[in-house]
């Protein structure tokens, strides 16, 4: 799980996302997230940190008012895994 994604893999655990793209230079995806105000975005947030939290693997976000914009990397395998994938299928879910 914490083995980074490589390969054929890689790609059928990437186009299982929608909405998601590689950080160029780095082994990371992101997307950015636009709700309808600073209360979605916020509650969006508020409920993939507990999610993030439970599962020990947690995201880099940054947030300006109804924008989230989030990197995904497993730091301890320097690179994308399964977790970011199962993270970023949260929080899509999450996002609606
Ligand atoms: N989050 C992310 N994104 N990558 C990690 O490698 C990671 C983490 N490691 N959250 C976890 C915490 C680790 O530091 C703890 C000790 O399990």
């Amino acid at each position: 799980m914490r083995q980074k994604l490589s390969g054929p893999a890689r790609k059928d655990a990437l186009g299982k996302l929608g909405g998601w793209s590689e950080v160029p230079g780095r082994d990371a995806i992101t997307r950015k997230f636009v709700f309808k105000d600073f209360n979605q975005a916020f509650g969006f947030m508020t409920r993939a940190a507990l999610i993030a939290e439970k599962m020990d693997h947690h995201p880099e976000w940054f947030n300006v008012y109804k924008t989230v914009e989030v990197t995904l990397s497993t730091h301890d395998a320097g690179g994308v895994t399964e977790l970011d994938v199962k993270l970023a299928q949260e929080m899509d879910r999450l996002a609606g």
